[in-house]
């Protein structure tokens, strides 16, 4: 019996096998214990002597099972840990990396350029009123040069905003001279869409007031600016045009050298001027004088990078997107 216990434990193939084994042999019923059992049934001078044998023969099954337990158990862990293993000198998985949008950096290098010269950089509310949108920007109701922003109402009265203009009355409001200010911010229009327009474009607007702050003071401010964004001395002009906001006012332009024609050409960005007494008068201001200019980002992108239509900055198409990764 000894040898069947002591076969039957090194031929169990798993734990569930081997507890079977012990029931089999160590069980209340086992045979080894039954044996047990029929120590008293025996002759008093046999029963020492096989007390001593049944015992050790328990003794034996007893530890085999637990040396197969333990086998056991160290192959099924060993076999587990094969099959989970990680190699850590394995590359990781790539992820795919994602980069900023063209426009994002042309903004991004605006506004350092203008925090660099002592701008604040301030945001407004793409969902305006027509009091700021126009009014206070004087352009009443009915006022022609409202024709040229048209634009998208909503049903309860208020608009998306035509320009970013409206935060340079949003601002005054909140704020006292002197200060320098530069707004960047999506704008829309009700406009047919073609390959330099769109319904929704990125302007940057400036505005500066102050206690004597000249036309000249304007001229520098743009100087500046084209200097910082196409290389020093580069030339500017402004040439004289409407908006109901500003008197005098004008549009300016930056003469560059075209880097895909290489020829040189003025290249038209926005508008400026000197801001109307009407809209210092609508904010409160007193005694102060102050210049504005405001232009469509995307032209200032559009054209050195040599992208043909406005359009593709909205598509979402990789292709297109992928060319201007870190360009600046
Ligand atoms: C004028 C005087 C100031 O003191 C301050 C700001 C301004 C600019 C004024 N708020 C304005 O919006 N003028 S604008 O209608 O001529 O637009 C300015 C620039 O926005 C344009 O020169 C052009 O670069 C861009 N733009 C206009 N409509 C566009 C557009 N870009 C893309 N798609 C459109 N539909």
């Amino acid at each position: 019996m000894l040898e069947d216990a002591l076969g039957a434990v090194s031929a169990a193939a798993d734990l569930q096998e081997l507890q079977e084994v012990r029931v089999r042999y160590l069980g209340k019923k086992g045979l080894l214990t039954q044996q047990l059992k029929g120590l008293g049934a025996l002759p008093p001078d046999e029963r020492r002597e096989a007390g001593r044998v049944i015992n050790e023969h328990k003794a034996a099954v007893e530890e085999a099972i637990r040396e197969r337990r333990a086998a056991l158990e160290r192959a099924a862990l060993d076999e587990q840990l094969a099959r989970e293993a990680v190699d850590v000198t394995l590359p990781g998985t790539q992820l795919p990396q994602g980069g900023l949008h063209l426009l994002t950096m042309v903004t991004h290098r605006l506004l350092d350029v203008f925090t660099a010269l002592g701008y604040e950089v301030a945001v407004g509310p793409e969902l305006e009123t027509d009091h700021y949108n126009f009014e206070s920007l004087n352009f009443p109701a009915e006022h022609p040069a409202r024709d040229e922003q048209d634009t998208f109402w909503t049903t309860d009265g208020r608009l998306l905003r035509t320009h970013t203009s409206p935060m340079q009355v949003r601002y005054m409001e909140t704020h006292r001279p002197p200060f320098k200010v530069v707004v960047p911010g999506k704008v829309f229009r009700n406009e047919a869409v073609d390959a330099t327009h769109e319904a929704q474009f990125h302007q940057l607007e400036a505005l500066v007031v102050g206690e004597r702050i000249t036309m000249a003071d304007l001229k520098g401010a743009i100087d500046e600016m084209a200097s910082a964004l196409f290389g020093a001395g580069t030339r500017t002009r402004l040439q004289p045009t409407f908006f109901p906001f500003v008197e005098p006012g004008a549009e300016f332009a930056i003469y560059w050298t075209h880097p895909r024609t290489g020829r040189q050409e003025w290249l038209e960005l926005g508008g400026c001027g000197m801001v109307h007494p009407n809209v210092f008068e609508a904010v409160g201001y007193e005694g102060v004088t102050g210049f504005a200019f405001g232009f469509g980002i995307e032209r200032l992108a559009l054209v050195p990078y040599g992208i043909p239509d406005i359009r593709s900055f909205y598509q979402g198409d990789l292709r297109v997107l992928r060319q201007f990764r870190g360009a600046l």
